[in-house]
């Protein structure tokens, strides 16, 4: 394995109802994403978009609770495939959303990889949905439960039938909005989550200490899944579900930077970037100031 980064836009947009996260990978390339690696001095290759097809049928099929469930499987089929083979040319990934539900197709595409990926969450939710629980029919509220091997078989049987994560190297972090089925999830599986109330008690460094001590010896690999409604909508209000009470900017910041310090981190996603929603292009500059710190840039 080499030190470069492999850079993949994944720009669906049809796991939720808000058109414009399919800009994301652009609006986060244009601002500024490669001046920021250059000036770090890190070696990257950008293989461009995933081409996803962003079709979109009408409503919630009554019988699954699922939303456009044919093109969200098949982009993340594709989705799975491409990093894939970023993956094998021994690159490090970086993905850049597209919704969130793009993550079935990067931990399908990681786990041929990895036995015991590590995930850490960023997100005000859970993602923990299925069909039966989704208060919305979107996936893309659904995609850590189907990398858990829970939910539709379309999703869940992405690159092989098994678990592509197991609940025991999941980490959620930022969250407070959390569905009732998805608490259940939570307390079933064992899913460790640092809510919001966990971070003002102990503050960020102690959450991010905690998270990786909780990994350590555990994983072959650790993935960072970061929605950029993690991060409180101060900063980030360009993104289609947005909850008050994040963690600020400086939080997130030092938390990225606490990774790259562990030195552990494998891959990364970025997700849920709409500048069609967005004041100017904010969040796409938020999300390349976090993906700058999570590969080291210092501020002295
Ligand atoms: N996201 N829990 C809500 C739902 O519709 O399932 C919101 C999901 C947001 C999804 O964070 O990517
Ligand atoms: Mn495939
Ligand atoms: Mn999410
Ligand atoms: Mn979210």
């Amino acid at each position: 394995m080499n030190n470069r980064l492999g850079i993949l836009g994944a720009p669906l947009t049809v796991a939720q109802p808000n058109e414009g996260v399919d800009f994301g990978p652009g609006s986060i390339r244009y601002a500024g994403l490669f001046d920021r690696l250059n000036d770090l001095g890190l070696a990257y290759k950008d293989y461009g978009d995933v081409p996803v097809i962003n079709k979109r049928t009408n409503g919630v099929d009554p019988k699954t609770n699922l939303r456009n469930l044919d093109h969200v499987a098949s982009a993340n089929e594709m989705i799975a495939d491409y990093v894939y083979d970023l993956k094998k040319q021994g690159d490090v990934p970086l993905i850049l959303g597209g919704d969130h539900s793009i993550a079935i197709g990067t931990l399908a595409g990681l786990s041929q990889f990895y036995s015991n990926l590590g995930v850490i969450w960023f997100d005000a939710h859970a993602d923990l949905n299925r069909g039966e629980t989704s208060p919305s029919g979107n996936i893309h509220g659904m995609s850590l439960g189907v990398s858990l091997g829970m939910g539709h078989e379309r999703l869940t049987s992405i690159h092989g039938q098994e678990a592509k994560i197991k609940p025991e190297h999941t980490i959620i972090i930022g969250a407070r909005s959390v569905d009732e089925g998805e608490r259940q999830v939570i307390r079933e599986q064992g899913i460790r989550v640092y809510t919001m109330h966990d971070i003002e008690t102990h503050g960020i460094t102690w959450v991010m200490n905690d998270a990786l001590e909780y990994l350590n010896g555990k994983v072959d690999g650790v993935h960072l899944s970061l929605d950029v409604d993690g991060i409180d909508p101060n900063h980030t209000p360009g993104t289609g579900t947005p909850v008050v009470g994040g963690p600020s900017y400086r939080e997130a910041h030092l938390a990225m930077s606490m990774l790259y310090n562990a030195g552990v981190l494998t891959s990364a996603e970025v997700v849920e970037v709409n500048p069609l929603l967005d004041e100017g292009n904010r969040t796409a500059e938020v999300a390349v100031d976090m993906i700058a710190s999570l590969y080291g840039e210092k501020h002295v």
